[in-house]
């Protein structure tokens, strides 16, 4: 299961953004106890899965799933002082930053509302953050040098990269890393390493184009508070409020959406009148990992797999007719699983 951790400005709407994806359960946080990271898991909605359930009528159905993490807030140059701000979102395979460009009387803003302003400050922010790391790991090896321990030589190397890079303000996942040198950099989870995926939060009557965030980002606008607002309503009237607000996508979907092609996942589906169920894999992953993702057993005793896409599964009505049609294809371990593959993995013991 991917981890995503949400960080943001004070007051920018991370604990908003979060209840949205908790799709209004398990909300009512006291006002004030921002400092308290919570964490929630969310079951990734799929159409697809909803109609090969309807086909099926399996006895279970089990979806993917992803955590996010509301952790404190970022912001405005606090580190050093008590502990480590980005502790709770170190560990997560990505970061959703919360950018605020809303107006509202109700929620003050020292400066002034200003969204490229803040993205800067934070993005600034987790540069500092990951330069403390390296300088302090590059001090203990340069000294480690210097009696002629040369172990980390390589990793010194390594650092000293990210240490150029961070010294000109530029995140890590902007630049060229071999995968030797990601090896040797992953034990520091850098934050500007993590893929990014910055949410501005806007105003219902904003309609401003999100800039480009780079290399390893990726922008997206939502009105959060409208948006939190739907979410507690029956699931039934919340399409007609976003149909009103000419919103075509709720913020679950496009979160996790982006979340997947952010981290490069893709989803393999397996069916049948037991189970129908949803695998996360990533894009480029073959089918004997698609195995490996079910059983290291499927993996290890791998023979093949039998593969055909949903649209055609769906499209046929079934595996009988998918077969007689000559759809549904025998592939080899190194095959590459496509998003929306149905597979059956064949397997020794
Ligand atoms: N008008 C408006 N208000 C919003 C929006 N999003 C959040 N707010 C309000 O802004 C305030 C802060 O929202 P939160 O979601 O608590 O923000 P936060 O980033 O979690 O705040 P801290 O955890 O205290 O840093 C709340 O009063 C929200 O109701 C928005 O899109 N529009
Ligand atoms: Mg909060």
């Amino acid at each position: 299961m991917k981890r995503v951790g949400i960080i943001g400005l004070p007051q920018s709407g991370k604990t908003t953004v979060f209840e949205i994806l908790m799709q209004g359960a398990g909300a009512a946080a006291p006002a004030g106890a921002a400092a308290k990271d919570r964490v929630g898991v969310v079951k990734v909605p799929d159409a697809r899965i909803d109609r090969l359930t309807e086909m099926f009528a399996p006895k279970k159905t089990t979806l993917t799933q992803i955590q996010f993490v509301d952790s404190g807030a970022a912001g405005h140059g606090k580190h050093g002082k008590g502990g480590d701000l980005f502790s709770a979102v170190r560990q997560c395979d990505a970061l959703l930053v919360v950018v605020r460009d809303f107006e509202s009387a109700l929620v003050p803003s020292e400066k002034g509302v200003n969204a490229a302003r803040d993205l800067r400050d934070i993005d600034a922010e987790l540069v500092l953050e990951d330069l403390a790391v390296v300088e302090t790991r590059l001090e203990r090896i340069e000294k480690e040098m210097r009696i002629g321990k040369k172990e980390a030589a390589a990793e010194g190397e390594a650092l000293q990269k990210c240490r150029t890079a961070l010294d000109a303000e530029k995140p890590l996942r902007t630049i060229e890393l071999s995968a030797e040198e990601l090896r040797l950099l992953r034990g520091f989870q850098f934050l500007t390493l993590k893929p990014l995926l910055v949410l501005f939060n806007q105003d219902e009557s904003s309609n401003r184009v999100p800039p480009d965030p780079g290399p390893g980002a990726l922008a997206v606008t939502l009105r959060a508070s409208a948006e939190r607002e739907i979410v507690s309503l029956p699931p039934e009237e919340r399409a007609a409020f976003r149909e009103e607000m000419g919103v075509t996508e709720d913020g679950l979907s496009l979160v996790i959406r982006s979340c997947y092609q952010l981290l490069g996942l893709i989803s393999f589906f397996t069916v049948g009148p037991d189970e129908v169920r949803a695998w996360e894999i990533h894009r480029g992953d073959r089918a004997v990992d698609a195995a490996g993702a079910i059983h290291s057993d499927l993996a290890r005793g791998f023979i093949r797999a039998e593969v055909v896409a949903y649209d055609q599964l769906v499209e046929l009505g079934g595996h009988a007719k998918a077969r007689e049609k000559g759809v549904l294809r025998l592939e080899g371990r190194d095959y590459l699983v496509q998003d929306g593959d149905c597979m059956e993995i064949r397997h020794n013991g």
